[in-house]
């Protein structure tokens, strides 16, 4: 698909056509470079879309916070209209996390992660929010709110999980180091083989799914792997999948909660967890022996 493709006109034909080819292999799909949206929907000013949108469905904006006081006013402040409601889950933060969610959002819900780790954060999140359509999102600056309608316009054109990518063409990263730029494609390598899938960004927490799917993700990761564990169990139980680029910049600052090593672990046992339940449920329902080579 071309940039082209979107900014002759041929835009809506172009997506309806995706979607529907989408709803029926299964695979993700991929625009790179997409245009920029309709001017309506282009600047914060005008990012009130409720008016327009395909499906008057609400929209809830979980944030997981850890520590995040110094970046968070700059994020919440350019969140855009089309968001109904913003939850920010706090990780025991020591600092004024709290205080300046609560300042600069005054509607804000924060409440509390249940146990340690981004992973358990998001998943209250995901319970708590009231809307029909879950974004998340980082505090620390790396994601542009901006970037929250481009996943809202394939959400209400079809797809069920549109997720961010920082390698494919438009994207991109300013904050992600050699050693973590090389752990990611070695991850993403891996994910492709075992699922038979064409992921261009495993381990972006910048995503927008249907929450009518969220007991059936069942998601169980309590750390960075939650990423992972969305993406590939979405695509196994067939959800119709977007990719977009998406620009990640440098955290704004404080420091980050990731290790590279352990968290890298994570992601790949959770990548062979998933692999080796899918096969055994397809077994299960086949009569097949499980440990059979793959056809
Ligand atoms: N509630 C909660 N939030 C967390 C936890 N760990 C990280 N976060 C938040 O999750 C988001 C991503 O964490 P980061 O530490 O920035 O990790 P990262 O973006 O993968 O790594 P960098 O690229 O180095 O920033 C940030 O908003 C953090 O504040 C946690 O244990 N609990
Ligand atoms: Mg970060």
């Amino acid at each position: 698909m071309s940039s082209q493709a979107f900014a002759d006109g041929a835009h809506e034909k172009a997506l309806a056509r995706d979607a529907g080819r989408a709803a029926v292999d299964g695979r993700v799909d991929r625009f790179p470079a997409i245009a920029p949206l309709p001017p309506d929907t282009d600047a914060p000013e005008h990012a009130d879309r409720s008016g327009e949108r395909a499906d008057a469905t609400a929209v809830s904006l979980v944030i997981p916070a850890k520590n995040e006081a110094r970046n968070l006013a700059h994020v919440l402040e350019r969140v855009p209209a089309c968001v109904d409601e913003i939850l920010l889950v706090d990780g025991r933060s020591r600092d004024a996390t709290r205080l300046m969610a609560r300042a600069c959002r005054p509607d804000i819900r924060i409440i509390s992660e249940p146990a340690r780790g981004k992973g358990c954060a998001l998943r209250a999140g995901f319970h708590a929010a009231r809307g029909e359509v879950i974004v998340a999102m980082d505090a620390d600056g790396s994601m542009s709110p901006e970037e929250i309608p481009h996943l809202l316009y394939f959400l209400e054109r079809g797809y069920d999980f549109v997720k961010g990518s920082r390698f494919v063409g438009g994207g991109g990263s300013l904050d992600i180091t050699p050693l973590r730029r090389i752990g990611n494609r070695g991850l993403l390598a891996v994910a492709n083989l075992l699922y038979g899938s064409r992921f261009t960004d495993l381990c972006y927490g910048f995503f927008a799914f249907r929450r009518r799917f969220l007991e059936h993700l069942a998601l169980e990761s309590t750390g960075f792997e939650i990423e992972t564990e969305l993406t590939v169990r979405a695509f196994l139980a067939g959800l119709r999948i977007a990719e977009i680029p998406s620009l990640e910049l440098p955290r704004r600052g404080g420091r980050s909660s990731l290790h590279s090593f352990r968290d890298g672990q994570r992601v790949l046992r959770t990548l062979i967890a998933q692999r080796v339940e899918a096969r055994r449920a397809r077994a299960d329902a086949s009569g097949d022996d499980p440990l059979a080579l793959p056809e």
